[in-house]
């Protein structure tokens, strides 16, 4: 896998290039894109064109977090639609430890959006993830300084990015920094995460003062702290409206198991 730590050793049966004799021991993996031994995960979402789709971008949040990587968002294109972008960082802000950036990274002010992100990369390895067209490619040129990945442009008649980048690849961007490029995506199916777990993974729900119930699901509970939540501002609506629909969701895929 892209991002594995192998021992190599000279081909001696070609005389040239080297094979791999030891692949160590992975700290976490992926699924979608297909990558080990990440430290980061860098979600680019788009203010528009593509539309963003939140849920998928949510249950991601989930099950990065369930592998113990640090999460950075950058809401791109915001030269298309600023407001749009503006309201997306106020929603995700107090969900993301790594930082949340709006940027136009094909705009004059692109050098310095990639300066900032650039910063906030921590060392080791962060992978790029997110739908097709939303600008991966783009912010991996921007932070190399170089046309290392082709870009390509939105289909006309769906509005939908054309899936350009095919292939994962990882480069090293100075500083003890390596990035992973990887394609584009629409579904995510493979979500394995059980119903009971699933407010673990939203630091929302975390804090003062806490629910009644210790297990409480916050789908409508007596004493849940889902209201005080929603009133302070630390829960944007949208994303409750989700998660209470990835739980039903959940919920189900859980009952159609077990009975
Ligand atoms: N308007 C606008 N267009 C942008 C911006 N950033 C990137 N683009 C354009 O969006 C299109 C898609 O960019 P890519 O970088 O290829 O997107 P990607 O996420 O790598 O897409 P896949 O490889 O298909 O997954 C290209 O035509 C870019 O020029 C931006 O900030 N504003
Ligand atoms: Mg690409
Ligand atoms: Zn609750």
């Amino acid at each position: 896998m892209v991002g594995d730590r192998v021992t190599v050793a000279p081909d001696r049966e070609n005389g040239s290039g080297y094979v791999i004799t030891d692949i160590r021991a992975r700290k976490n993996s992926l699924v979608r894109p297909a990558v080990a031994n990440v430290d980061c995960v860098l979600f680019i979402i788009a203010a528009a064109n593509p539309k963003p789709d939140l849920a998928l971008l949510d249950k991601l949040l989930v099950s990065v977090r369930q592998k113990g990587a640090k999460v950075i968002l950058v809401i791109n294109k915001s030269d298309i639609d600023g407001e749009a972008a503006q309201k997306l960082k106020e929603e995700y802000e107090n969900c993301i430890d790594g930082g949340v950036f709006v940027a136009s990274l094909e705009s004059d002010e692109a050098t310095s959006a990639a300066d900032r992100i650039k910063e906030a990369i921590p060392a080791g390895v962060t992978v790029f993830c997110g739908q097709s067209g939303v600008g991966k490619s783009t912010l991996t040129n921007r932070l190399l300084s170089r046309e290392a990945m082709q870009t390509g442009g939105l289909s006309v008649k769906t509005e939908r990015g054309r899936h350009t980048t095919r292939h994962s690849e990882l480069f090293d961007a100075g500083e003890g920094k390596f990035l992973i490029d990887s394609p584009g995506f629409s579904f995510f199916d493979v979500f394995d995460v059980g119903h009971r777990e699933l407010p673990d993974y939203y630091p929302e729900f975390e804090g003062r003062p806490p629910c009644r119930f210790q297990d409480c699901s916050h789908t409508g509970e007596p004493g849940c702290c889902v209201p005080e939540r929603l009133a302070s501002g630390k829960l944007a609506p949208g994303r409750y409206e989700r998660y209470k629909e990835i739980y039903k969701e959940l919920l189900e895929k859980y009952k159609n198991k077990y009975k």
